[in-house]
């Protein structure tokens, strides 16, 4: 959690509007594998992060709410009884998308402000905008006591995302950003939203990410056309989910699907099972094995889910260069954002060095690193 964030939100609303809000933290998230496999049913392996959303949230008696944005210095005010999605793409649409889904579970909440603030970077593929869903859920459930679990907050933020911001994500970023467990990954089953969590200590290694400082635009609508590839050949083989399917059962509709659609479900059955490998390898403490499994899950998004991009490619080929880093690849959606590193601890400034040089000859631009630390999820601020 990041104090400062919080004073910042604070004294904000202060000068806005009073002295005592509701304060809120949620975390952005990162993955260590499980890519595209949570809309599928199948298992991811996310943490919660120390870098996030705080959010000030009180009552309003003015027969309005306010929502500020405190980084983007944009504000909105708008009526309970006249919610409607605003423009595409604008971060209104978080808030107003959990306003409504609360309303359409039946519960009454009364107006409210709320002013947030992050420290995500932007289009990183961290998951600030679940971190924001949440922290407005989470907020609103404790201000107006509707008695909502955690997971009912995480399906509300998750139908915001469907509704209000037109892109159809799975689970996977909502739970680890509201179940997050400070030191641990959750191995999530997306069937059953139950996790075990890992504590993840890989002693002369550690998780280092590097951002290619790009999101390319076709990101939301592909989203929606892989998922929607999946569900319908799970349609096919007669099954709710990929989840469900084997490698077996998809031969056997080969000739119904498209060479590239085969490929996507592919995928999705390999990237399910190298999940589960990735824990017991965990587990085991056997990070070459992670490792490998790592660098399997990136080819797999480049080379048969298709979502990856020149940007990612370049940084994972420059890790594999490099024996001290024992598995790269793309995090999250993909066509931009970071890339996450299994890296032995005293190369990672090296190595991190090297690959900035050569990003910024190559794009003529600059990658960011992150270390980050595993961390709660979202919670209340005393
Ligand atoms: C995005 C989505 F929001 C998640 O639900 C997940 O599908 C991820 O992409 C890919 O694994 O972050």
């Amino acid at each position: 959690m990041s104090n400062k964030l919080i004073q910042e939100v604070k004294e904000e609303f202060k000068k806005v509007f009073s002295a005592n809000p509701l304060l809120v933290f949620s975390p952005g998230r990162i993955n260590i594998i499980g890519e595209h496999t949570d809309y599928n049913g199948g298992f991811v392996f996310p943490a919660a992060i120390d870098k996030g959303i705080a959010a000030a949230i009180e009552k309003s008696d003015t027969g309005t709410c306010t929502a500020i944005a405190m980084d983007l210095e944009s504000s909105i005010e708008f009526e309970l009884d006249k919610l409607k999605p605003s423009k595409e793409g604008s971060w209104e649409n978080y808030v107003l998308g959990v306003v409504a889904e609360i309303q359409n579970r039946n519960k009454v909440i009364g107006d409210f402000n709320i002013i947030f603030k992050g420290n995500i970077p932007e289009g990183a593929g961290m998951s600030s905008s679940a971190a924001l869903e949440n922290s407005v859920v989470f907020g609103l459930n404790k201000l107006f006591d509707l008695g909502f679990t955690k997971t009912e907050m995480i399906l509300i933020s998750q139908k915001a995302e469907h509704n209000y911001v037109g892109v159809k994500c799975g689970i996977m970023d909502q739970y680890a950003s509201m179940f997050g467990v400070k030191d641990n990954a959750l191995l999530l089953d997306c069937n059953t939203l139950k996790s075990k969590a890992y504590k993840i200590d890989f002693k002369d290694h550690q998780l280092m990410l590097i951002n290619t400082n790009v999101k390319h635009s076709l990101s939301d609508s592909a989203y929606n056309d892989r998922r929607s590839a999946c569900e319908n050949i799970a349609k096919l083989l007669n099954v709710a989910t990929l989840r469900e399917a084997t490698e077996e059962d998809l031969e056997k509709i080969i000739d119904k699907i498209t060479p590239e659609n085969y490929q996507k479900a592919l995928y999705v059955i390999q990237e399910i099972d190298r999940t589960q490998r990735a824990a017991k390898a965990i587990e085991e403490n056997n990070l070459e094995t992670l490792g490998a499994l790592i660098y399997g899950s990136h080819n797999g998004l480049q080379h048969q889910y298709k979502v990856s991009c020149d940007e990612l490619d370049f940084l994972v080929n420059q890790a594999k260069k490099n024996k001290n880093v024992l598995g790269a690849r793309m995090m999250g959606g993909g066509f931009g954002g970071c890339t996450i590193n299994l890296i032995k601890k005293n190369e990672a400034k090296n190595f991190a060095k090297s690959t900035a040089i050569a990003y910024k000859n190559k794009f003529d631009k600059e990658c960011s690193v992150y270390f980050i630390a595993l961390s709660d999820g979202t919670h209340l601020v005393k």
